[in-house]
């Protein structure tokens, strides 16, 4: 099949696959021509120039300002400024989950560019979908200001639920190569996901604050390994969007040069996939713009009260700077027009 066939040809000459909802990944016999046949053999692909590669560096450009906006002392052009004290609360994995931002303007813009959208409406073969209000990633070398980023081998799937349920994805807005930090996946570990904990089923837990998660432990990497997956860093350019099945094992690294590794987290699902209280739930973060984890169908909010140091940050916020102005397409995504009027 070439690589222009639409969905609707594929579907229709493979009978495997249903018209609506989420794609089978499981299935053998299927081909694509496009990303979709990486995504169902290794569990993650890059979608090349999602965004166009200047617009992407427009968006790093706002993401380094906003960092400056605090006013703490940060500074994109002097590295000594790269610290704690100087920037908004940032964990050691990169990620920060306060102050309003997953609603920035320039977050919603990433999250509905035409192509980030597409992609995931490929994926699904469905138009129907609601988008994460997911954390964004800032990772700077050299840090020694923070705890190391340790591996964090995971899942973000509950282990007891098997099959594809949820596509995750990010943005990648710098030049990302094989020492500049970021994603690091296990090839194929998606497909053997079930396999897995059906054999490690005793094995014991890493605590996790959501069911929707699973960590891998020395055993469980020893068990990968045995079956023959290996790691991979994802590497990308700015305006790439990466894919992975929220079964394919991962984490990410911290960069081992002198470039930066920023990135928005960007992961949908069918609005389908979500009950109506899940919508209602959105709708409720939505409006006071606090954050979700990756799955979109909001099981978990957030709030905007970063902690520094065990108090309350005397630079939180609780709205964005730029509020977000959401097309008819993006204000889809989030869910609140699928809400149903109560009779
Ligand atoms: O930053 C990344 O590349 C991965 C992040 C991740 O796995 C997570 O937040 O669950
Ligand atoms: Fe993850």
């Amino acid at each position: 099949m070439s690589a222009t066939t639409t969905v609707t040809e594929t579907v229709q000459a493979n009978p495997n696959l249903h018209g609506s909802g989420p794609m089978r990944l499981d299935g053998t016999d299927q081909h694509f021509g496009d990303f979709r046949d990486q995504l169902a053999r290794d569990g993650f692909a890059v979608v090349k120039g999602a965004i166009p590669r200047e617009k992407a560096l427009q968006y790093a450009d706002e993401m380094y300002s906003w960092l400056e906006n605090f006013k703490l002392g940060f500074d994109r052009n002097d590295p000594s400024t790269v610290h704690k004290d100087k920037l908004p609360v940032i964990n050691e994995k990169g990620m920060c989950l306060n102050y309003g931002l997953s609603h920035e303007s320039f977050v919603w813009g990433v999250r509905s560019e035409p192509g980030v959208v597409g992609a995931f409406e490929k994926v699904y073969d469905d138009e129907d979908l609601i988008v994460s209000f997911d954390a964004v990633n800032f990772q700077f070398p050299n840090r020694t200001d923070l705890p190391p980023n340790k591996p964090w081998p995971h899942q973000d799937q509950d282990p007891e639920k098997h099959g594809f349920r949820c596509m995750q994805g990010l943005v990648n807005l710098l030049p990302n190569g094989p020492e500049d930090g970021g994603l690091i996946v296990c090839k194929g570990g998606h497909l053997v996901s079930e396999e897995f904990h059906h054999a490690l089923a005793d094995e014991e837990r890493i605590p996790a604050w959501t069911p929707e998660w699973y960590g891998f432990t020395d055993r469980g990497m020893k068990w990968l390994e045995d079956r023959g997956c290996k790691w991979e860093k994802v590497c990308a350019e700015p305006g790439d969007l990466l894919l992975w099945d929220s079964r394919t094992p991962h984490y990410n690294l911290s960069p081992k040069n002198n470039q930066p590794r920023f990135a928005i987290y960007t992961c949908f699902m069918p609005v389908a996939d979500a009950s109506q209280e899940d919508l209602v739930r959105k709708k409720d973060a939505f409006e006071r713009r606090v954050g979700t984890t990756h799955w979109p169908n909001a099981r978990h909010t957030g709030s905007n009260v970063a902690k520094r140091d065990g108090q309350e940050d005397p630079h939180n916020r609780d709205r964005p700077v730029n509020d977000p102005k959401l097309s008819e397409r993006a204000f889809k995504l989030t869910g609140i027009p699928y809400i149903k009027a109560k009779a």
